[in-house]
This record gives structure tokens, C-alpha cells and sequence, in this order.
């Protein structure tokens, strides 16, 4: 034991539970507040062939309503090793949000007013979290290596109830397609339904064609078409025009044209096979959502005589923004409206007039530029979903402090100097202003530098 002593000087087994309330209605917008009462509201009706009002209930009261519940479990190690030079922690927690609530849908034959507030979500948030440090001293050297890492997996553990899909036979014997999306999920571009993440995307994918447009037997190829699900060369309008004579269906625009559906624009992939590019039961859930699965954070100091160094890293990485802005990447144009570099640089352009026009861009990364608006490509889809994954310089300082001996002639205890930066560098492939602050930022993160000069008396 006493070797193992003189390796570890801190050893420490932790664990907790508890149980907190929550008021705050979340994810619908409605405040739960008084959600236990029912909401009347005057409402014209018929009495003698006239008109009169009356008071109607509006929103269903429900007087079983009580607080969402967390339920947080947690276990973690701590520990100090090899003279307090090695410090480790380790948690792991388990969140279990219960009786979240909602309002959900009732049949129209229940009346008119609003579905009551009840206790009915529940979901889960399960992680780990890390953080490892390393401190020492060489000569006069001293430095410190710290970093931290988490993981959180979310997932939405009771909500509407099961999503069921795929073909039925109607009353009729006609075969269709049926999806009970509406009745068991809410939301749009990213919605809330059991067993997914919470606000996961649920989009359009674009047509990710074999690049062939014809079968063997001439017949048009519904798996050929542009690669990248854009029409981008006069043969892919052709495989457009050919599936449509074949009875295909592209949407949300159906029609070729130069207004319409055309060179520069995109197409999406038909995953439920009813012959309709890009319908509703096309779109398919991302695994994704604005949530970072892991985030990083490193953290290096170092002094040497009176230097003193310091550095802040940090790192977010396994969320996705769905973005799509004008002036940055929306390919919308307005009078009087600039357009931002990316899109001057990166818009499809094809004359068809002149094929071999060097002003031609028919491999550029955007749609083509629409005049006003466009339902064709800029609408929701994994095209304008961008990783959001970062990696930050956050913060620099070198200082420098003055040998005791020489300020105090000059009557300070203490002077030291120093030179700051934040923000100085980051990796993205987002192409928004800062993904650490989100999709919906008006003003950008600043870049600081400052220097100061520290007296002590
Ligand atoms: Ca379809």
C-alpha cells in the first residue's frame, strides 16, 4: 500500500443522484404556467336568427398537470498521481427528463379547442466527460498541460409514438404511400419524435444520380443522372426531360424551363420510390442536430525566469447548421441587395447560347443565381446543411514580469507587462460568421488584441 502511496496522492470515488423540478414548457413554445385551467374566449353564435356572443372553452384545461421532473445520475473519479504532477477526472452521468410538457394533437371530433397541456415527453442525455492535467517543473522552467473532453448522447425516449411508414392499400385497392409523420412527430426542417435526437434535421437529400442516363435497352435510366444533384450539362436536362416523358415527377418545381426547373438548379433523390423526385416523403431524418456530440478544450501554460505563457484551445465538433443566407450563400438576388464574394465566385452559370462563353461556371459549388426567389434550390435540404465542427484559438497572453530587485527602487512590489490575443485563429467549413455562436448571428465575433502593463504599490 505504501507503494502505491507514494504514486497517488488523491484517489477519489464519487457519486450522486438528484431529482429537480421544471416548470419551463419546453419544446412546445406554449407557457405551461396556468395550463391546468381551461381558456375561454368569447365566440359569436346563433340565438333568435341573430347574432350574439357567448363565452366557448378554447384551450382544454387539465388539472393533472405537474412540473417535468430531471432525474440526474452521476459517477466520477478524481484523482492526483506521481507528486500531484498527473490529475484526473473522470464522470459519467445519466439524465433522465420526465413528464416534458406537450400538447398533443386530438382528433377534430374532440371540438374545436386546443389539445390540453399534459405530461407526456420524456428523453434522455447520457455523456461522459474527461479531463486529464499534467504540471512540472524543469530548472526554472514550469509548465501545464490540461485538457477536457465530453461526449453527450441525446435522444428523445417518449414522445407521440412510433413512426410508420411505407406503402398501403387504400379503400380503393390503389397502392400508396402512407406516413403518420404529423401525428407522431412536431416540428419541420428539424423535428421532435421518438427515439431520434432532440430537434434532429429531418430534410430533402439532393439526387445523387449514377451519372449514366440510359439503360441497355434505351430506356431512360431512373437511377442515372447528375452526380451531384445539380443539372449541370445539357445531358442531364435531357435524363430531366426524358424521366418526365416517362411519367416521373420532379418537385416542389414540376415543369423545365428557364423560369422554372433548369440548368443550375437542384433535384432530390425519390427515397420512397413513388416516382416523384423530391415530394414530402422524401425528406429523411440527418442524425444530426445544432447540438455538438463532443467538445474539446485544451489548455497550455508555461514560465521560464519572469516570462509567463499561456494558451486556450477549443473544439466542438458533431453538429450540423442548416444555412442558408442571402449575401452569403442564398443564390437569390434582389435590386439594390449586394451578393457576397462566394456566391460572385461560386454560382453556376451556363450560357446556352454559347457553350464555349469563358464566362461559363458549369462545375460552380452554388445554384444558379434566381431573380427574386426560388422553391427549386434554395429551400430546406442536406445541400445547405454544413458541418459545424470548429477548432479555436480562444485565447493567447505572453507577460513579462520584473525582477523584485530592480522595481523597487522605483517603489512597486510588483510590475508586470503583457500582450493578448482572442479569437486569433479557427478552423471551420462552415461557411456562416462563427459556429460557436450559432446559425442566427448578426454581428460577428471580434478578434482582440491588447497589451497592459499590471503596478502593484
Ligand atoms: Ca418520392
Amino acid at each position: 500500500m505504501k507503494g502505491l502511496k507514494d504514486k497517488i496522492q488523491n484517489l477519489k470515488i464519487r457519486a450522486s443522484w438528484g431529482k429537480v423540478g421544471n416548470n419551463n414548457m419546453s419544446p412546445d413554445d406554449d407557457k405551461g404556467n396556468y395550463d391546468y385551467l381551461a381558456t375561454y374566449n368569447k365566440i359569436n353564435y346563433s340565438f333568435n336568427n341573430a347574432s350574439a356572443t357567448g363565452l366557448a372553452v378554447t384551450k382544454i384545461g387539465n388539472p393533472l398537470l405537474v412540473w417535468e421532473s430531471s432525474t440526474l445520475a452521476n459517477i466520477g473519479i478524481e484523482a492526483t498521481a506521481l507528486n500531484g504532477r498527473l490529475n484526473v477526472e473522470l464522470d459519467v452521468y445519466d439524465k433522465k427528463t420526465e413528464d416534458i410538457l406537450t400538447t398533443p394533437p386530438i382528433p377534430l371530433t374532440a371540438g374545436t379547442a386546443a389539445a390540453p397541456t399534459q405530461n407526456t415527453a420524456n428523453m434522455s442525455n447520457k455523456g461522459i466527460e474527461v479531463s486529464l492535467g499534467w504540471k512540472d517543473k524543469v530548472g526554472e522552467f514550469s509548465y501545464l498541460v490540461s485538457g477536457n473532453f465530453a461526449y453527450n448522447y441525446n435522444r428523445v425516449t417518449n414522445y407521440r409514438g412510433n413512426l410508420s411508414e411505407g406503402y398501403v392499400t387504400d379503400a380503393t385497392g390503389a397502392r400508396v404511400y402512407s406516413s403518420n409523420i404529423g401525428q407522431v412527430s412536431s416540428g419541420g426542417d428539424t423535428r421532435i419524435i421518438d427515439g431520434r435526437i432532440m430537434n434532429e434535421y429531418y430534410l430533402l437529400t439532393p439526387h445523387k444520380g449514377s451519372g449514366a442516363y440510359k439503360n441497355s435497352d434505351g430506356t431512360v435510366n431512373i437511377n442515372g443522372g447528375p452526380k451531384d444533384g445539380m443539372i449541370r450539362t445539357p445531358a442531364d436536362l435531357d435524363w430531366v426531360n426524358s424521366m418526365i416523358a416517362a411519367g416521373y415527377k420532379f418537385q416542389p418545381v414540376g415543369t423545365v424551363g428557364k423560369g422554372q426547373l433548369y440548368y443550375g438548379d437542384l433535384i432530390y433523390s425519390d427515397v420512397n420510390g413513388d416516382g416523384i423526385y423530391g415530394n414530402s416523403f422524401d425528406k429523411q431524418f440527418a442524425n444530426v442536430s445544432t447540438e455538438p456530440k463532443y467538445t474539446f478544450g485544451l489548455n497550455l501554460a508555461a514560465s521560464y525566469k519572469g516570462f509567463d505563457f499561456s494558451m486556450l484551445w477549443a473544439a466542438s465538433t458533431g453538429m450540423n447548421y442548416l444555412y442558408n443566407q442571402a449575401g452569403i450563400n442564398n443564390t437569390v438576388t434582389r435590386l439594390g441587395t449586394g451578393i457576397g464574394t462566394n456566391i460572385a465566385d461560386n454560382s453556376y452559370y451556363y450560357n446556352e447560347a454559347n457553350p464555349g462563353d469563358p464566362a461559363n461556371r458549369i462545375n460552380g459549388s452554388l445554384p444558379r443565381l434566381k431573380w427574386l426567389s426560388d422553391s427549386q434550390s434554395n429551400i430546406a435540404s442536406t445541400f445547405w446543411l454544413y458541418n459545424a465542427s470548429y477548432l479555436k484559438l480562444k485565447n493567447v497572453q505572453l507577460g513579462y514580469t520584473f525582477a523584485q530587485g530592480l522595481i523597487q527602487k522605483i517603489g512597486l512590489s510588483k510590475l508586470r507587462v503583457y500582450v493578448s490575443g482572442e479569437n486569433l485563429f479557427m478552423v471551420t467549413n462552415y461557411p456562416g460568421l462563427d459556429p460557436e455562436a450559432g446559425i442566427n448571428l448578426s454581428y460577428p465575433t471580434m478578434k482582440q488584441f491588447a497589451a497592459g502593463l499590471m503596478a502593484t504599490f
